[in-house]
């Protein structure tokens, strides 16, 4: 299973997430959308909105993203 926290710093429901990575104990790979656009372009395609943070789960090629900051926490902290 891999993680990808889709961000930007300015958001301050990105900040929540960030702020819980240090206490999860899965890695979290960090895809800035501002400074990346391809990230932006990826969440897009995949989802056909940017609305940031948007955690993608990506396990044997099958991805999942999930969107709401509290939501993202609670599963982040679960695993
Ligand atoms: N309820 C959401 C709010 C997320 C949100 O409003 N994100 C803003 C940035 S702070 C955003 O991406 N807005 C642009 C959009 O939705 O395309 C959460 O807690 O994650």
């Amino acid at each position: 299973m891999k993680y990808a926290l889709y961000y930007y710093d300015a958001c301050p429901f990105c900040q929540r997430v960030l702020r819980a990575l240090p206490g999860v104990k899965v890695e979290v790979e960090k895809r800035n959308v501002l400074t990346n656009q391809e990230f932006r372009k990826q969440q897009y395609a995949a989802t056909g909105r940017t609305t940031v943070p948007c955690l993608l789960i990506s396990d044997n090629g099958k991805d999942t993203w999930m969107f709401e900051s509290a939501d993202i926490i609670r599963f982040l902290q679960s695993r």
